[in-house]
């Protein structure tokens, strides 16, 4: 078992679509614990810190434009091996080749408004989830079916 912490995030097209919740539910679907959850609108300085590995690349000014352009739902979850089941219910970048059964291949057509983020290792898990929520904002707590999942 290897139980790890990785940051989602339902981008701002997922919330004004009304996707949030069948988006979320895949998670929980799945058998991840929701340990932190808010809404909130991504600034400039938290999408450049969050975005770093990106400010060379030709769509970095329309993604930056994109998130911060409506207000996002972040999400912790936990679970065994979660950044990579993440990002396996996620599906790849771009949604015309992500699979069926994904949430950017069920949702999405457009490469950038690809309706979620999630953490691309462990390291930047640790990173991210510190950078959208505060300590207190993470919540430790059991869940009673936990070993039925
Ligand atoms: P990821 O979100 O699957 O980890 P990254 O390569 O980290 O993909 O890119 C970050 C985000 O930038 C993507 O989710 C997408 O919104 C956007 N993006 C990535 N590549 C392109 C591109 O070639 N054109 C436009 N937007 C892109
Ligand atoms: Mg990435």
């Amino acid at each position: 078992m290897s139980m790890q912490r990785t940051l989602v995030l339902c981008k701002p097209d997922t919330v004004q679509r009304g996707l949030v919740g069948r988006v979320v539910s895949r998670f929980e679907e799945k058998g991840l614990k929701l340990v932190g959850m808010k809404m909130l609108r991504v600034d400039e300085s938290l999408a450049g810190r969050h975005y770093a590995e990106h400010v060379e690349k030709p769509f970095y000014a329309d993604l930056l434009a994109f998130i911060t352009a409506s207000p996002i739902v972040a999400l912790a979850v936990e679970g065994d091996n979660a950044v990579e089941v993440v990002r396996n219910l996620m599906g790849v970048t771009n949604p015309q080749k992500a699979g069926s059964g994904t949430i950017r291949g069920d949702f999405g057509l457009n490469l950038t408004m690809n309706l979620v983020h999630g953490s691309d290792s462990l390291a930047s898990a640790q990173r991210e989830v510190a950078l959208f929520f505060a300590p207190e904002e993470l919540h430790d707590y059991e869940i009673a079916l936990r070993k039925w999942t």
